[in-house]
């Protein structure tokens, strides 16, 4: 076994942050090291917990830390930012959080930023999640800006997704992409000591009752994390959500859809590699381009060419 990997079931966090360094870099040994890393993971709950930019993810995270590991649970954190270039804690407030709980063993933090992270970054972050996993993390958060299809595709990865809203900031529940409305298992309505709190709840109930959803109702959550509000509903109600994915087998469902995609992802990208190599070896490629430039080619007729030059059609 390689000698990172053993470090990380040995518990070693230089081991894991290191790990998760390789992935982003997408090292050549990845796929090896992901292959040893796969056997031991499958323990540890994915809560993703995303938001408009500012709605207080970050606090939110920070208290519900605190909550669990009063409960005795282990915990790893991956901040996931695609408007940043920034990776591996250089966000700067995330390295000011990282500092926090330095002394706690119980505790990783790890931010992930688009550099680097040349497979994309919903995907380096599903690999982060797995060498946590096996890390030996009970309970892995998952923090994402809601700013696009990115954040939803990460938050896919999550068991349960925490969907946090607030008052303020025009994020009104009418404004809200549909994707993130649907991804929702609980709302958190933060910064609740702000003015409109109570219409913004009434309205994301509106909304549920229009849904009429029979297996499981999202609950709405007030908070205010600057105080330390709401922790207690917040982390009972994520017990209640595991408690129903458990017991519905909705969990199994959840994480047979999950592993179905990345089972295809990964074929399409060995097949894409594959390909792609027959091609560099046999084909110049910048004769088709110049071709296609100049209109003597059309790109459609020049992929089908190039594809039977390999024997692939
Ligand atoms: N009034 C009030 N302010 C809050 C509350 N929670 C967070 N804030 C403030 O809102 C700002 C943003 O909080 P963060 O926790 O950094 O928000 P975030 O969603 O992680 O932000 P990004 O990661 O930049 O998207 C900070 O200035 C917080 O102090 C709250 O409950 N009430
Ligand atoms: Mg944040």
């Amino acid at each position: 076994m390689d000698q990172l990997v053993k470090e990380l079931l040995q518990g070693n966090r230089r081991a894991a942050a290191r790990l998760i360094s390789n992935i982003e870099n997408d090292v050549p040994e990845k796929r090896a090291l992901l292959q040893e890393v796969f056997p031991h993971t499958g323990n540890a709950y994915v809560i993703g917990i995303t938001g408009a930019p500012g709605s207080g993810k970050s606090s939110l995270v920070d208290c519900l830390l605190k909550k669990i590991r009063r409960d005795g649970l282990t915990v790893g954190i991956i901040a996931v930012d695609p408007t940043s270039p920034f990776s591996g804690g250089a966000i700067l407030g995330d390295r000011i959080r990282m500092q926090d709980h330095a002394l706690d063993e119980g505790i990783f933090i790890r931010s992930m930023g688009t550099r680097g992270s040349l497979g994309g970054l919903s995907r380096s972050t599903r690999e982060a999640i797995q060498v946590l996993d096996a890390f030996g993390k009970d309970i892995i958060l998952v923090e994402t800006v809601g700013v696009g299809q990115s954040e939803v595709d990460i938050v896919k990865t999550a068991d349960t997704t925490v969907v946090v809203l607030t008052p303020a900031g025009g994020d009104s529940v009418q404004t809200l992409k549909a994707g993130i409305m649907e991804i929702a298992d609980i709302f958190v309505v933060n910064k609740a000591d702000l003015s409109g709190a109570e219409r913004t709840i009434t309205e994301i109930n509106i909304m549920l009752d229009m849904k009429n959803e029979t297996q499981w109702r999202p609950p709405v959550v007030r908070t205010i994390s600057v105080q330390n509000e709401g922790m207690d509903e917040l982390w009972q109600e994520l017990r209640n959500h595991k408690h129903f994915m458990k017991e519905s087998e909705k969990l199994l469902e959840v994480r047979k859809e999950r592993v179905r995609r990345e089972l295809t992802e990964q074929v399409e990208y060995l097949v894409k590699n594959k390909i792609w190599e027959q091609v560099r070896e046999g084909i110049e490629i910048e004769t088709l381009v110049d071709r296609i430039v100049h209109r003597r080619l059309d790109p459609y007729s020049a992929a089908a060419e190039l594809l039977e030059e390999i024997d692939f059609l």
